[in-house]
């Protein structure tokens, strides 16, 4: 643990000696720990202290640090979390004064407290959601949630990281408040056809040591749109049918299939104008593709 002392004694004209200390020690130190030889750094004697009933005088704020005459020493006396004291602040500091009687003296004593890396970036809610469709277009964005990390300076929040970057990139945006907007955007076009459900790691991460980080899940569903044409599943279709068969009899079966979903997937058959106009013999079934005769056919005359 680093321990930085810095001293100044300054005497005042009122004759008491006047002196001031600082220190700084990391947040989150447990009960008891050194915060320093105040005694020592002071240059007062042990004794004067316990004869000066020597006490620390932190006004209407809290007392988180604690004067052990005995030894000289200033002791954490209540665990401080930097974040709870200062939030955003920095740099963050405990003031308070050493109070020493016969004769009165009074020392002003200020505790810096250092940031540790004590809280991982998060984000507000575990996923996101979005529909996006298969025919959107490459740099279209998609604006992504922020993480907050309670942390300061390089153990905040720092950056962030969209896995896998098969279709998605990220771009951050910085604020005027030093924050970042974070966006996605479509780099290579979906495709329904090949994945219709995308999951994709939206992950933060600090700067601190070691660093932390916080993830959020991106859930995307691909729309459809119909950029599939009906296929057959093979090219020609041969029935044999005799001219004397009668009329309803099933010639044979076509079938077509759409990798389209829904309505933009949905197959209707139908016999278009052919040269010699078939449709006065046979009849297609709209639905299954199933081929009907339905007028007289004469062998000498079609074949
Ligand atoms: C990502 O883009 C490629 C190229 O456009 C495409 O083949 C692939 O299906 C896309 N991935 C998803 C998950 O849509
Ligand atoms: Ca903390
Ligand atoms: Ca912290
Ligand atoms: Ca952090
Ligand atoms: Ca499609």
């Amino acid at each position: 643990m680093r321990r930085q002392v810095v001293l100044f004694i300054s005497i005042l004209s009122l004759g008491s000696v006047f002196g001031q200390v600082s220190y700084s020690i990391p947040e989150e130190m447990a009960k008891g720990s050194l915060v320093g030889n105040i005694a020592q750094d002071l240059g007062l004697d042990v004794k004067r202290l316990r004869l000066g009933n020597a006490r620390v005088y932190s006004g209407d704020s809290r007392e988180y640090i604690e004067l052990n005459n005995e030894r000289g020493v200033l002791l954490i006396k209540e665990r401080i979390d930097r974040e709870a004291l200062c939030g955003d602040t920095t740099p963050c500091a405990v003031h308070f004064q050493i109070v020493l009687e016969n004769p009165m003296e009074f020392y002003s004593v200020t505790v810096e407290i250092t940031d540790i890396n004590d809280n991982a970036p998060f984000f507000e809610r575990s996923d996101i959601k979005f529909r996006i469709s298969e025919s959107a277009v490459v740099g279209a964005k998609f604006v992504l949630e922020r993480a907050v990390d309670l942390d300061v300076g390089v153990n905040s929040l720092q950056s962030y990281v969209l896995k896998p970057t098969d279709n998605f990139s990220l771009k951050l945006h910085n604020q005027a408040d030093g924050t970042k907007n974070v966006e996605m955007v479509l780099q290579k076009p979906l495709d329904r056809e090949k994945n219709e459900f995308i999951s994709l790691a939206l992950t933060a991460v600090d700067g601190g040591e070691p660093q932390m980080s916080g993830t959020m899940q991106i859930l995307i569903t691909v729309l459809d749109a119909n950029d599939n044409a009906p296929v057959f599943t093979q090219p020609i279709y041969k029935g044999t049918v005799a001219e004397n068969a009668a009329k309803g009899t099933i010639v044979t079966t076509v079938s077509a299939s759409d990798a389209d979903h829904g309505l933009n997937g949905k197959i209707t058959y139908s016999i278009t104008n052919t040269l010699d106009d078939v449709r006065q013999f046979f009849e297609i079934n709209e639905d299954n593709g199933e081929v009907k005769l339905v007028g007289h056919l004469d062998y000498e005359k079609k074949r």
